[in-house]
């Protein structure tokens, strides 16, 4: 195909990967890809994505009014749009299949900067469903986030649609307040000449027990603005959807303006292309634990970024070996893998509440439980 981004060798390859996804389960993990398509970062890193400005993540714990301090929380999560959904695209030329985590992969790192120490614990903590658990944590300042979440996907016309399934929820101890996030839809496009990227689509909820809410409603490109990565965000006291607070316009890949409705003068301007991240300081990997993402897939991360597929998918049966007979050895003792850092829970008080003014479901059956951090079970791990 003219314009195509797949090697000559691969297009055999390519055109038949894309017959297999149109007719998949909805389990992304269960797809065999061509090897230029593959990525040697697992899923279980993603989580790093929350935080990489820490300065704007823990901002709202500073801010004494709520609205204003709800508006701070609403720029953080738009401020990680740009590395959650663009990153590979502009590292790696385009989206690539991450590795499938296993059960127990762990990824961890600390961010030192300015805002002080912020940590993140991500963790593996189901493997069918793949179910992807974190925490993220300044102390300092007293912000937490903790989440999780899987993806359902499905296929139409070239495009791979993803569901995301989970949420996250922000905590402030100052004010002792939560926040609900609510995780967007997404669809991957370009499939057809080998180049795929991440376009968002539906909306964002973001609901505080504070009494705001801000919806934030993704359009792509040759809709509305016409603009690639578009959005508009508006922000309201609960009930008042109709006379909002403040506005926001713009690209979360690119910039985007925060104004004031009743006085319209524009409070802000951030420029998402030009924002420097931290990056996250994590343990060389012959110190870290053997459950680690990066020493555990050093080998298959290794032959993936020589281009062997031979050496990967002999290293990747080795883990997935050694997983079966975990998982084997569990089954015959009676017992179930121990998370270190999440417990497993039917109901979680704070997440129904916000959940329910969102009329939004947990859907705790579709990611083999509701997940929560355990800082019981983090002190023992340390
Ligand atoms: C859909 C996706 C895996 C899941 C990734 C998630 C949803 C994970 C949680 C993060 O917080 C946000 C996030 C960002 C990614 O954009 C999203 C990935 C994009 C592609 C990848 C598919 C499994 C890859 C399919 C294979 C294609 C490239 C052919």
């Amino acid at each position: 195909t003219e314009g195509s981004a797949v090697p000559a060798s691969a297009k055999g390859s390519w055109s038949s990967f894309l017959k297999s996804i149109a007719s998949f389960n909805g389990d992304l993990s269960s797809l065999t890809a061509p090897a230029f398509i593959l990525s040697s970062t697992s899923l279980v890193e993603f989580s790093t994505y929350w935080a990489e400005h820490p300065s704007i993540f823990i901002a709202p714990a500073a801010e004494k009014d709520p609205a204003k301090r709800a508006l701070l929380v609403l720029k953080w999560f738009l401020s990680t749009l740009k590395q959650q959904y663009s990153t590979r695209n502009e590292k790696l030329g385009s989206e690539k299949k991450p590795l499938n985590p296993f059960l127990g992969e762990l990824f961890l790192g600390r961010w030192v900067d300015g805002a002080g120490e912020t940590q993140l614990v991500s963790e593996q903590v189901s493997h069918h469903p793949p179910v992807t658990a974190y925490c993220i944590w300044n102390s300092e300042h007293g912000v937490r986030l903790q989440g999780y979440n899987g993806q359902k996907a499905s296929f139409s016309s070239m495009t791979i649609n993803v569901k995301q399934i989970g949420h996250a929820i922000l905590h402030i101890d100052e004010f002792d307040e939560d926040y609900l996030i609510t995780l967007p839809p997404l669809h991957i496009e370009g499939l057809y000449s080998g180049a795929p990227f991440v376009e968002l689509n539906g909306d964002t909820y973001i609901t505080s027990t504070s009494g705001y809410t801000s919806r934030i409603k993704y359009s792509g490109r040759g809709w509305v603005s016409g603009k690639k990565n578009s959005f508009n965000a508006s922000l309201y006291h609960d009930g008042k959807e109709k006379e909002p607070l403040y506005t926001v316009d713009g690209q979360w890949t690119g910039s985007f303006s925060i104004k004031d409705t009743k006085t319209k003068a524009t409070l802000d301007t951030y420029d998402a292309a030009k924002s420097k991240t931290t990056s996250l300081t994590i343990a060389p990997v012959d110190e870290q634990d053997p459950l680690e993402s990066r020493r555990a897939w050093q080998k298959v991360a290794a032959a993936i970024q020589k281009g062997d597929m031979d050496a990967t998918s002999r290293e990747k049966t080795v883990i997935e070996q050694s997983q079966r007979e975990l998982r084997n050895k569990e089954k015959a003792e009676g017992k179930e893998w121990n998370r270190r850092f999440f417990v497993k829970t039917d109901s979680h008080a704070t997440l129904e509440k916000l959940a329910k003014k969102l009329g939004v479901s947990v859907d705790g059956d579709k990611t083999n439980g509701v997940w929560t951090f355990s800082s019981e079970k983090a002190s023992v791990a340390k």
